[in-house]
């Protein structure tokens, strides 16, 4: 899905600012016409923060906006697109329902040519923010008076994470010609030290061909085509890397009797990534990825996009000396993913599928929106090339039923032993489909499990959270360092290729302090993170080491969540670096013997 953009033959305008907002908790409203009053909510940003008496609120709510068509815009095709709306949207202009679309995280647009006025058109989202057990991620598992499973907390997730609501990104209104490019896949490989750029276009136009065009680092590459395919050859590429993240400007044009009638420019990069054995290959070099789990979390806008926050993690990022990080849990901003590319970053893209089960209820309903939701990751980030990987899951509950029956409250009926089966055959299916989508990234899928979990079979790195000295081995670091040791070895031995520890970390309070260190002080987090480096640089396999987490961050209520808070950031919410910042950050630049940013 390709990012709206203004050029010669484009335009958009951004619809964020204040709009209405109006709750209806006994989801009765019929207001897909417009209501009156309501209170003022700014978009993009989550409610929850906002107004004061709408923290927990997890129901239906009504935006609307007014907007006008831009001078000059008639004659072409017109859209309204939504970057990401938390849960499930249902949109109605000037009073007819245009569509609708489930999930956050994802964008979605609708073609309104037809009906947009002029003046005074009435844009409104009906948003259901409610969890539950079909949905992806899944919530009120433990709905039942009385159920609890570890992180049973208020609200009731199946993720420790605030399931902040609402329109979270830009909503933006675009045109494209009558006859337009729709979609621009691209993908490159590397012979000695040139670049082969081939690009794959899809267009409404009829007798149409098609003209290629890169820019950047001295090249001037150009190529025409009657296909809907071409090939670019950049002698002596600039190739794309965290060390040099080079970017070429590939535009491309679709030309009917001569003339130009459409035309799309990306940034793209040339790399190429691969598994080799036990390595990680970026342009045939084994990489080493250095990082963290992120959220999109911040005090007022809770998930909405603020770009001042993105830069201000970026330069986190890089003075710490990380190279990557993972979309925990849910594909991050398109804005996130851009200034990665410009910046060097490796990223794990993932879906939101996070925290799920296997058992009724829903479990059709969950499958069909994991395949939703790698689709529409796919199709919205197979451009990046900072994108290096998928993760279909984190944390999925694969495990017998027998085990896991308790956990998920005594609410629901556990389809006799199909738990596991059913786990094994969903992830096979997902993994069929990114692999025939994106056949040139590898894929993971984040487990909890260790080496039972069946379901990475089906992918090509092999990621584990673990928090041994922390969960388990409470206060005792040596033993949690020593007893994980063995179980990567295992994991591997069960399950070669390469190895990426995607979570370890120790919650911690800024300003409390223990010698000799204690859980929840300072001086446990620098010891556990040193001792869990060190222990996993000893082991050429494990390609990756991703800190859990980049920033303290809001999450349910619950006995293992002071404050409704996770404080495993070695940053504060607030940006300001606890002492494992400045440990970690002494260990990666000498490993990576980067200058000191
Ligand atoms: C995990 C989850 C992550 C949690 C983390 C924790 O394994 O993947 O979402 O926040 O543990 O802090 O417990």
């Amino acid at each position: 899905m390709l990012y709206p953009q203004t050029n010669a033959k484009r335009q958009m305008i951004d619809l964020s600012g204040f709009w209405n907002i109006h709750f209806d908790p006994d989801n009765s409203g019929r207001f897909g016409a417009g209501f009156d009053g309501g209170e003022i909510i700014a978009v993009p940003a989550s409610w929850n923060d906002q107004l004061n008496d709408r923290r927990d609120y997890f129901g239906t709510a009504w935006y609307q906006t007014t907007f006008s068509l831009p001078w000059g815009w008639r004659g072409q095709r017109i859209f309204v697109r939504f970057n990401s709306v938390n849960y499930l949207a249902d949109v109605w202009l000037n009073g007819e329902q245009i569509g609708s679309h489930e999930g956050g995280h994802l964008p979605f647009a609708f073609d309104i040519t037809d009906r947009v006025q002029d003046e005074g058109n009435l844009l409104v989202v009906r948003v259901d923010s409610s969890l539950a057990p079909d949905r992806v991620p899944p919530g009120n598992l433990n709905a039942q008076p009385g159920a609890s499973f570890g992180l049973a907390s208020f609200p009731d997730s199946s993720f420790d994470f605030f399931p902040f609501c609402g329109i979270q990104r830009p909503v933006l209104l675009y045109t494209t010609p009558q006859s337009a490019i729709t979609d621009v896949t691209v993908t490159t490989t590397i012979d000695g030290k040139d670049g082969m750029v081939a690009v794959r276009v899809v267009h409404t136009a009829d007798a149409a061909t098609l003209r290629f065009s890169l820019q950047g680092h001295g090249a001037t590459e150009t190529a025409e085509s009657s296909t809907n395919t071409g090939t670019l050859t950049v002698k002596n590429a600039a190739f794309w890397s965290p060390q040099s993240p080079n970017l070429y400007t590939l535009k491309v044009e679709l030309l009917q009797s001569g003339q130009v009638i459409d035309s799309y420019a990306l940034d793209i990069g040339i790399r190429t990534i691969e598994v080799d054995g036990d390595r990680l290959l970026l342009n045939g070099e084994p990489v080493k990825l250095l990082g963290f789990g992120r959220h999109e979390d911040f005090p007022v806008v809770g998930k909405g996009l603020l770009p001042a926050l993105i830069v201000k993690d970026y330069e986190l990022m890089r003075w710490i000396g990380a190279n990557s990080f993972r979309t925990t849990h849910y594909p991050y901003s398109e804005q996130m993913m851009q200034l990665a590319d410009r910046l060097g970053f490796m990223i794990i893209d993932e879906t939101p599928a996070v925290g799920l089960f296997f058992m009724e209820p829903g479990q059709e309903r969950r499958n069909a929106l994991c395949k939703q939701y790698i689709r529409e990751m796919i199709d919205r980030d197979k451009n990046h090339p900072s994108v290096i990987m998928w993760s279909i899951a984190n944390e999925p509950h694969t495990a017998k039923p027998e085990a896991r029956q308790t956990y998920y409250s005594q609410n629901y009926t556990v389809v006799d032993h199909a738990s596991r089966e059913a786990a094994v055959q969903a992830f096979r299916e997902q993994a069929e489909l990114a692999r025939s989508l994106d056949p040139t990234r590898p894929l993971t899928l984040v487990s909890h499990e260790g080496a039972t979990e069946e379901a990475w079979r089906f992918v090509d790195v092999i990621s584990l959270n673990r928090y041994l000295g922390w969960y388990s081995e409470s206060g005792r670091i040596d033993a949690g360092v020593e007893r994980l040791s063995h179980e990567i070895d295992v994991v591997h031995q069960h399950f070669p290729g390469p190895f990426i520890l995607t979570e370890f970390g120790t919650d911690t309070i800024p300003g409390h302090h223990a010698e000799p260190p204690e859980m929840f002080s300072e001086e446990y987090q620098v010891e556990f993170l040193t001792q869990y480096i060190t222990m996993m640089n000893t082991k050429p396999f494990v390609v990756g080491q991703h800190i859990w987490n980049l920033c303290d961050f809001k999450t349910s209520q619950g006995v293992i969540r002071m404050g409704g808070y996770n404080y495993k950031g070695v940053f504060t919410r607030d940006r300001r670096p606890k002492m494992a910042a400045h440990r970690v950050r002494d260990i990666w630049h000498k490993e990576t013997q980067s200058e000191v940013y």
